[in-house]
């Protein structure tokens, strides 16, 4: 089927769903000027995010784990949300039964007036204390390299979720719950290796929903998903939001 009668299809289906379900990965956020992961941009002084995204790396180095994220906090400070954002936040005022589950950590959504959101592997402008367990909002750029916990003097952590962290249990119910009863998933800019992300299609797959796929490129989901619309997220997503 050509893009246009794809695009109609998925348009109609939207506009006639019942309960909606968006998950997004750093491909959306790519087009306000965010690094992807498994981008060219994605290499930190050619370390891997899943060389520095863990607890074993904090515990070696947290000076070099806290360079790395305040580096990512002064390039995403200079971002803002693009119209897929936009156009994501536009869908959750129009449709009542809606949630959006994201894997990125910029809080673009959150800037684009997104409420009913599970950020499930944290937020960027978040700590939290090592020892007492404190969390709050940072917005220092730059933040000092040890930032200490205001509680007890300890140092603070990123209060992002990293690789061989489980999910927080809250965002673990909510994702299943609505997996399991939305009749429309839209999967947009993610890449789909990552676990348990890339099982969400899979499980509403399973539970009847109808799924479709918004990336530049074909990925591991491609074969499963019910439709796959390729090309910027900037600029498919809001043509779904235009009337038939
Ligand atoms: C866990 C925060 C339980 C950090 C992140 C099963 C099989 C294999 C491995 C595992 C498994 N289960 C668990 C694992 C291990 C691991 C994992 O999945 N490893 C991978 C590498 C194989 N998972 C975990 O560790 C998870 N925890 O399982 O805990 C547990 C605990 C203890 C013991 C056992 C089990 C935790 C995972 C979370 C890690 N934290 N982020 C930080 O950001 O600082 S993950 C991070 O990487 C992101 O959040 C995101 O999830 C992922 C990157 O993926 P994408 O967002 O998709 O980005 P990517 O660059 O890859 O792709 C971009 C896509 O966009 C591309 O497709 C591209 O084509 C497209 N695109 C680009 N531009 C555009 C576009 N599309 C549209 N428009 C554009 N303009
Ligand atoms: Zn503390």
């Amino acid at each position: 089927m050509s893009r246009g009668s794809d695009l109609t299809l998925l348009k109609e289906k939207l506009s006639s769903a019942g309960a909606i379900t968006v998950l997004t990965g750093a491909g959306i956020s790519a087009d306000s000027g965010v690094p992807t992961f498994r981008g060219v941009d994605g290499l930190w002084r050619n370390y891997r995010a899943e060389d520095l995204a863990t607890p074993e790396a904090f515990e070696r180095d947290p000076r070099l784990v806290w360079e790395w994220y305040n580096w990512r906090r002064e390039l995403i400070a200079t971002t803002r949300p693009n119209d897929a954002h936009r156009a994501v936040e536009r869908l959750e005022r129009r449709c009542t039964d809606f949630w959006l589950i994201t894997q990125n950590v910029d809080g673009l959504h959150r800037d684009a007036g997104s409420q009913k959101l599970s950020e499930i592997h944290g937020n960027i402008w978040k700590v939290r204390c090592t020892d007492c367990g404190a969390v709050e909002d940072n917005r220092d750029v730059p933040i000092a390299i040890l930032p200490r916990c205001r509680r007890c003097d300890s140092v603070l952590r990123p209060h992002i979720v990293w690789f061989g962290e489980s999910l927080f249990a809250k965002d673990l119910e909510q994702c299943a719950m609505v997996l399991r009863n939305c009749d429309i998933l839209l999967v947009i800019g993610t890449s789909g290796v990552v676990y348990p992300a890339a099982g969400f299609a899979s499980i509403a797959k399973q539970t009847g929903a109808f799924v479709a796929e918004i990336n530049l490129d074909p990925t591991p989901q491609s074969a499963l998903v019910d439709l796959t619309l390729h090309g910027r997220a900037k600029d498919i997503v809001p043509l779904l939001l235009e009337p038939l």
